[in-house]
Formats: C-alpha cells, structure tokens, sequence
C-alpha cells in the first residue's frame, strides 16, 4: 500500500512539474508577444475637441502619421473642449505607461500639476498646435504649431492696406472680432494681430466676443452683435467655422457679405482655410480673405518623436509657414516685420 502510496505523490508530484512546466512555457511565450508588441512606440494623444473642421484635419493627420505597421501605437483621446477631461486623459497615459504623451491643449493655463506628474514618470511631453503657459518650460519638450499672433498681423495688414486702396480713412473702419476659444493660444494670437493694429491705426474695434471656434457660436454672436450696432462693416472671425455662422446670420439679416464696404457691403475675414465651404465663400468673395492656418501636424510630431527616441534634442519650438487666400485683386502681398507675404490667390 505504501508503495503505491509513493509512486502515486511522484506521478502526482510529476504532473504537477509537468504542470508548472507548462504555464511557465506559457508565460514565456506571452512575453515574448509583449516584448515584440513593446517594440511598438506607444504614443498617448489628449486632442483637445471636435469643434472645427481644422480640429478634425488635424486628428486624422496624427491618426495617419502614427500606424501600428510603422511601428506606433497611438492611444487618441477627445478632451470635448474641456480641460478637466484632458488631465484625466493624460492620467490615464501615465498610468498605462506610455512612451509619450502629445498634447494639444485647450487653452494656457492650469497645466503644470500634471505635467509634473508626466515629467515624475519620465514620459516626455510634446505640445502640438497651442501652447501652454507653465512656470517650468523643462515640463514639456518641444512645441509645434503656427505663429498665431503673426497670422493676426498679416490679416490685419490685409485689411490695412485693402481699405487704404478703396479710399477709406481708418475711423470709418467699425470692427467686430469673433474671438476663438477665450485663452487658447490661438485666441490670444489672433485677437492680440488685431487690437494692436487697431491702436495703431486708429480703427474703430467695437466688440470683442468670444465664439469659441465653432458655427453655431459664431452664428449665435454675430445676430447679437448685429443688433447692438447697426455700423458693422468688418467681421473678423478667428475661425472659419464662426465665419460661416455669421455670414448666415449676417443673411438672415437682410445684409450683404463682401469686400464692396463703401456701397454697404459687410466685410468678413477669417482663419484656417481648410473647411471646403469657406473656401469656396473665399473663392466667391464672401470671405474677403482667409490666413492660413496648417492642421497637417502629424509628420510633423512624428519626426519630432523619432529625434527623441534617437536621443536627439528637437528645437523648443517649431514653427509652420503660412499664407494667406484671397480671391481680392487689389492686395498682391502684405509686408509684416520687414517680411513680404504673398498673398494666394483663390479666384475662380
Ligand atoms: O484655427 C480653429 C480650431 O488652435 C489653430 O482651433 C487651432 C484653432 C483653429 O478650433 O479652427
């Protein structure tokens, strides 16, 4: 009886070798798996919303720039315009430990606690499209977007030297501006390229309102705007989306849209050129001009990322050319801190 005993543990004691055996080979083999996908570069991207045409651009561009066959995997968080759900995002980056985190922040402000945190968990930062405003610019490495405030100014050149041609004097120039989202980078560029060109030049900019970078916003300020002044012979909206809103509430309205001011034709300008509407009210001249504002940043935050990964340091922060689109004759180009800007010409 006790023999069998034995040789009853053993065969057990064997199956059970047998056994641990087994599941370690398992184990080995599951990460090897991770060890192959863990040569992929995990990429965590906090996106800041949806609200314009140049947003979804600009998510596709990265969706496309970082493929899973070339080695990427990209984890892709919509922050629906508000930055409490982009920390959560970034969080949850850190907690699935990836290798990096691209942000393309909502506004400035209020970012240093969780960059901090990235920073303590040595997941490199890259900014894309807006800034951020923190103590320490060590919280992030490097930046890609566009020179806002620049695109301000050579908008407000345009507009300078177009009612300069059609013989108007500065004081007849009755400015509202539909401003983007109230502290983002972009805002801050675009509404700072005009307020200062107003002091300078001595326009009339009436009201500033906020129409956060979306349609149904712009539409929304532009109809209030209309009814508090009845002298409105310029609209500058910091996106093309508001653009097309207020011209629809400009129509609703029984105006005109158009560049013909002098015969009471309301003016309107606006940012991106990449909705195709906008660029045909652009091409038919019911959008005066458009700055050109380039959401093709994908390529761009990955070779960013491929010089960190081979250790290299990126510039702080890189800048996009830009131009203008007009279908205008009268302004061929616009000068701006000693730079001529060529103006393109979008005319059918
Ligand atoms: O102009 C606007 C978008 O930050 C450059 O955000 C971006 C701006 C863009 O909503 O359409």
């Amino acid at each position: 009886m006790k023999k069998v005993a034995v040789i009853a543990m053993a065969l057990l004691l064997g199956l059970a070798i047998l056994v641990s055996c087994g599941s370690s080979i398992v184990k080995e083999n599951t990460n090897e798996v991770k060890q192959t996908e863990s040569h992929q570069i995990v990429v965590g991207f906090s996106q800041l919303g949806a609200e314009s045409d140049w947003r979804s651009a600009n998510t596709v561009s990265m969706q496309n720039a970082f493929l899973p066959d070339e080695g990427y995997s990209l984890l892709y968080k919509n922050g629906q315009q508000k930055q409490a759900n982009q920390i959560t995002a970034i969080r949850m980056f850190i907690q699935q430990e990836v290798d990096y985190i691209v942000l393309a922040p909502v506004t400035e402000s209020g970012w240093d606690s969780v960059l901090g945190e990235a920073r303590d968990a040595g997941i490199p930062v890259i900014l894309v499209d807006r800034r951020v405003d923190v103590a320490d610019k060590n919280l992030y490495s490097c930046w890609v977007g566009s020179d806002f405030e620049l695109e301000g100014k050579k908008m407000a050149a345009w507009i300078k030297s177009y009612t300069t041609s059609i013989g108007m004097s500065a004081e007849d120039l009755h400015i509202v501006n539909i401003q983007g989202t109230i502290g983002s980078t972009a805002q801050i560029g675009r509404t700072r390229g005009l307020a200062n060109a107003a002091r300078e030049n001595g326009w009339d900019l009436m009201a500033e309102v906020s129409g956060d970078f979306t349609e149904t916003k712009g539409r929304e300020v532009m109809a209030a705007l209309l009814k508090r002044f009845d002298n409105i012979n310029i609209v500058y909206c910091e996106n093309d989306n508001e653009a097309i809103g207020a011209i629809d509430a400009i129509e609703a309205a029984g105006g005109k849209v158009g560049a013909d001011i002098l015969n009471g034709e309301i003016m309107v300008v606006s940012f991106d050129g990449v909705n195709k509407e906008a660029l045909d009210y652009a091409a038919e001249g019911k959008i005066s001009c458009i700055g050109e504002c380039n959401p093709m940043h994908g390529p761009r935050v990955k070779s960013l990322i491929e010089m960190l990964v081979n250790g290299e340091t990126p510039d702080k922060f890189n800048y996009v050319d830009e131009t203008l689109f007009s279908a205008n004759k009268l302004v061929k180009e616009v000068e701006v801190d000693g730079v001529i800007y060529e103006i393109q010409d979008i005319g059918k």
